[in-house]
């Protein structure tokens, strides 16, 4: 008889993830859990069963360019996927984006929203990209206070009736950089009461939504961030030419394209000035949205790879009796609880913010959490994928396995929203002004109060430790603003991951001494061997001569 292995399978993707039902477990208030838990088993449900499927067998049906119809009409049209098209109605009936304004919930209502995401987005083919623009565009009209754009767009981008609803593009990266978004090109000129706009839009990854938030500089405005205002767009019929489909090495379903503005007709959404200001709560949104999608792609690997490791025998036994692969996915599981929590912890602050519970002791914190969450977890969901794909030798090299798209698919995600380099600075801007780490460190200390059990005392000390050892050597080099700008990535790496591994160790102990459960202690511990505290003075010289 010949031998034919037995693939990976997953089962209801909520029921089967510990983490994520111990931590609603603990955190939902008693009339909150039971309707929560109901709404993510369904989608569990779906996200395990016939998404995933034909997830596996609709893997190339890429979207498509049109860009003139048959009688020679300019029409740039994109033909999206048919599994994609299926999650836009999955999207808007289970309120992936609405959930989190309906506020059903109250402050708990984001973390039902964000808890749909992360069990669904590993199916969709990364519909969760337009879907966290639309939330960062609704959440930015929100704050801007335009009552006339609210009225207008907000029904729509929070709609669960998929024939309603709207997806936001966020258009802002350009030729000229998707970082330095400051030296951006694309000019306002007005028109009447609004503006016609002329540029290129270098990434535009919803190129499908109906509407657009995006920066241009108003005729006359001063060079910089300042001069550039904030606008709002329709995409419809308004001289928005789609050059071309970027060939990218992931996220191969999503239709990022390259735009032209040709006159195309915006309104400002708050004044002629401070755009990057004023399109902040779309980069706090959009990168939580990193954060969990993040913790949510090391789930989908870890799970597959697991599952695997029962099935597949080598040298005797299967892959899960053998120490050394035991080990290896027992750190995936580490970092991905790392990972979740740091960026739910995120979540929580957005709800409290989002139902006017948010201290200002909180907002400091979130201010600093949601960089350091979006960079912390970037880098973990890269390096799961990578050693997940490894836990399935060739079978992880091999497309119609469904599994090199996880490594694609999580290579995005130190990239876009603002590399690890940039977050790395986002996080000493918070210190420059007037921000400091005092909310990091009361967070850890309340981890540390709460955290008894001897067999965690060395895990917790190691996340005091290292948020300790970071905190001096900001200090120590405050005037120095090359050593600090050289180190930044490591002062902030391990502010991430002392502040996960202090959510694990508080986690932790609430599960051993609620759910007798001691497998989250052994994670924290696993967290706490790996390199938490990456703080270093490397001679500038050093790096430098590497390059000459
Ligand atoms: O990649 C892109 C699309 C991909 C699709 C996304 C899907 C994601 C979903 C995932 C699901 C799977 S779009 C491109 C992304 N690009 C970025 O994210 C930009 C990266 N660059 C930066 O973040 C830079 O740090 C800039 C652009 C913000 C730096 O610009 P400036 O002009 O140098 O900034 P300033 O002068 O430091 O800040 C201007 C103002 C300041 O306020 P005031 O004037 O009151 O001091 C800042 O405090 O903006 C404020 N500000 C912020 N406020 C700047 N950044 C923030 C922030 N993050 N939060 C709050």
């Amino acid at each position: 008889m010949a031998f034919f292995q037995t693939p990976p399978e997953l089962g209801n993707t909520f029921d089967d993830d510990r983490m994520l039902r111990s931590y609603l477990a603990r955190k939902l208030p008693g009339d909150a859990r039971a309707p929560i838990e109901r709404e993510l088993r369904e989608a569990g449900a779906i996200s395990g069963g016939p998404l995933y499927r034909r997830s596996l067998v609709e893997g190339r049906d890429e979207p498509k360019l049109v860009p003139w119809d048959a009688w020679g009409h300019r029409v740039d049209r994109i033909e999206l996927s048919p599994l994609w098209r299926e999650a836009q109605k999955i999207a808007a009936e289970r309120g992936v984006v609405g959930a989190a304004y309906e506020r059903k919930f109250g402050e708990w209502s984001r973390v039902l929203q964000f808890s749909l995401v992360y069990v669904l987005e590993p199916s969709w083919h990364v519909y969760s990209c337009p879907l966290a623009m639309t939330d960062g565009a609704a959440r930015t009209l929100v704050a801007s206070g335009n009552a006339a754009l609210v009225e207008r767009a907000l029904p729509r981008l929070t709609s669960r009736d998929p024939e309603k609803a709207w997806t936001s593009g966020q258009w802002m990266t350009e030729r000229t950089g998707g970082s330095d978004v400051a030296i951006s090109e694309t000019i306002a000129r007005p028109d009447g009461d609004k503006f016609r706009l002329y540029g290129t839009k270098w990434f535009s990854s919803a190129t499908t939504s109906q509407m657009a938030l995006t920066l241009a500089r108003p005729e006359g405005n001063p060079p910089g961030g300042s001069g550039l205002a904030l606008f709002y767009l329709e995409v419809a019929d308004n001289n928005v030419f789609v050059n071309r489909l970027k060939d990218k090495l992931g996220t191969r379903m999503v239709p990022t394209a390259e735009l032209t503005l040709d006159g195309t007709l915006a309104v400002p959404v708050m004044g002629l000035r401070d755009g990057i200001k004023h399109i902040s709560p779309m980069l706090t949104t959009t990168r939580t949205w990193n954060a969990v999608c993040a913790a949510a792609g090391m789930h989908r690997a870890l799970t597959l790879a697991a599952d695997y490791a029962k099935k597949r025998v080598q040298f005797g036994s299967a892959l899960a009796e053998k120490p050394l692969h035991v080990d290896t996915l027992g750190w995936c599981v580490a970092e991905t609880w790392g990972a979740f929590l740091l960026a739910y912890r995120a979540v929580e602050l957005i709800g409290k913010e989002e139902a006017r519970t948010l201290t200002e002791e909180d907002a400091s914190l979130l201010r600093l959490l949601v960089p350091i969450a979006k960079l912390t977890t970037g880098k973990q969901g890269v390096a799961v994928a990578s050693e997940a794909l490894e836990a399935f030798g060739g079978a992880g090299y091999i497309e119609d396995t469904g599994l090199p798209r996880m490594l694609r698919d999580a290579q995005v995600l130190p990239i876009w929203e603002g590399t690890t380099n940039v977050l790395s600075l986002d996080v000493l801007r918070v210190l420059a002004r007037g921000g400091s780490l005092e909310p990091l460190a009361r967070e850890i200390a309340r981890c540390a109060a709460s955290t008894k059990d001897a067999s965690l005392r060395g895990a917790m000390e190691t996340a005091t430790r290292a948020l300790e050892h970071a905190g001096q050597w900001i200090l120590a080099h405050a005037g120095d603003k090359s050593t600090v700008e050289q180190g930044a990535r490591r002062f902030a790496l391990t502010l991430g991951r002392a502040t996960e591994l202090a959510l694990l160790c508080e986690h932790a102990q609430w599960a051993l001494d609620h759910e007798k459960d001691a497998r989250f202690a052994a994670a924290a511990r696993t967290l706490a061997r790996t390199v938490i505290d990456q703080i270093q003075d490397v001679p500038f010289e050093d790096a430098r001569a590497l390059l000459d």
